[in-house]
């Protein structure tokens, strides 16, 4: 495949972060929030698959953009959005919510961070949630404001990440809950820190508000960093894919509901909050769902999913399509994310797909694989 430059502009965002990871050896990029996301950092990916495992690094994820809503009606307005019941929602946690419109379509899965009684943050994937807010809010006449927070999101990922951050900021850090967040001084500011990330090989995320003192702390980390084997990453496709950790635009989009992404624990049906798609949601979860988001394993040694392949049965019946995979080293085969039609949604389901023009085997499985 023949790659192309990416031509930056004031549209394609840089981060705070841009001049560093380029010196530290960023080598591609791929856009999400209208800003550019690393993906690579020099050799093969696989490489930093197994670092990741093992060690830590630091990632540059300030394109997950921070939707501010506060003022008397933003609880409202959140809960409008979103299936996820936040009415007993607490002030120093992360929710993962789906965000869906009044046909139950999904329009984002982000992270809702509740900072104040009347003030929240909506930790974006990649789609424009803050147009879709402000129409609700002007729609229903609430009492918000609404506007992109300037927050800098830099991820600490890795087992070796709770030592890291530890020598740093103190040991005060290790207590805090997964998808709990509190605030540690460091450089002469307080730093919103959550126990989260884009990973399931433990790690935090600094919230980067106060852009000197947050790359002082970057800095500094990467300073002490060898002992812990620290090294600059980005989101990982292997190891995503491997913790079955869902991609916005490529596993799932606006043409899919919650309950087919397999987010049923995250659809609140049972109560008197008030959203979006609700009357919608208790429909399609009593007739049920006709496609569902499903784990693949496919015989072949490299896969690049560009859009979506569709899979067919011995029968040539087209059974889904595979949305998103790689390479896994520990399977060692291809393993990847499909929306799978009804009644072809059960595990052990045989299927066949064209990858570079070469017919592969794969079954079906359920998520997650491990
Ligand atoms: N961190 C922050 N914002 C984000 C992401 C992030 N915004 C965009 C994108 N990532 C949103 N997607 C996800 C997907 C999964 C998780 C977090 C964000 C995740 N899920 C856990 C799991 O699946 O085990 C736990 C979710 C829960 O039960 O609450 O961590 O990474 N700031």
């Amino acid at each position: 495949m023949k790659n192309f430059f990416l031509s930056k502009s004031r549209r394609l965002r840089g981060t705070p972060y841009t001049s560093r990871i380029e010196k530290q050896g960023a080598s591609a990029y791929t856009v999400y929030n209208h800003m550019i996301l690393p993906t690579r950092f020099g050799g093969p990916l696989e490489e930093l698959y197994q670092h990741l495992k093992d060690h830590v690094q630091v990632w540059d994820a300030a394109v997950q953009r921070q939707t501010e809503i506060n003022g008397k009606d933003s609880y409202k307005l959140v809960q409008l959005m979103t299936c996820r019941d936040l009415s007993k929602a607490k002030i120093g946690r992360c929710y993962y919510a789906p965000i869906i419109d009044d046909k139950a379509k999904l329009i984002n899965d982000p992270v809702i961070l509740k900072l104040a009684e009347d003030r929240w943050w909506i930790s974006l994937s990649d789609s424009d949630v803050e147009l879709f807010a402000k129409g609700l809010a002007i729609g229903n006449n609430f009492d918000v404001n609404i506007f992109e927070a300037k927050v800098d999101i830099f991820s600490v990922q890795g087992p070796k990440s709770n030592d890291l951050m530890a020598k740093v900021l103190g040991p005060k850090i290790k207590d805090l809950k997964f998808f709990g967040f509190d605030y540690y001084e460091f450089g002469g500011a307080k730093h919103l820190i959550a126990r989260s990330g884009w990973s399931k090989q433990g790690g935090f995320e600094v919230y980067m508000q106060h852009t000197e003192a947050g790359l002082a702390l970057y800095d500094k980390l990467f300073e002490i960093g060898d002992e812990f084997n620290l090294k600059p990453g980005c989101p990982n496709l292997i190891e995503r894919l491997e913790s079955s950790l869902l991609s916005y635009g490529n596993d799932m989009d606006i043409g899919d509901n919650p309950l087919e992404c397999g987010f049923d624990k995250y659809v609140n049906l049972d109560n008197d909050i008030n959203f979006l798609g609700k009357e919608e949601l208790k429909k399609i979860k009593s007739e049920g769902i006709k496609k569902k988001l499903m784990g693949v394993k496919i015989n072949a040694k490299e896969i690049s999913v560009t859009g979506s392949i569709n899979m067919f049965d011995k029968d040539k019946n087209l059974i889904g399509e595979l949305r998103s995979g790689s390479y896994n080293p520990m399977f060692k085969q291809v393993i990847g994310i499909a929306m799978v039609n009804k009644p072809y949604f059960k595990a052990s389901q045989e299927f066949s797909v064209s990858i570079d023009g070469k017919n592969c085997s794969g079954k079906v499985c359920d998520l997650p694989f491990i």
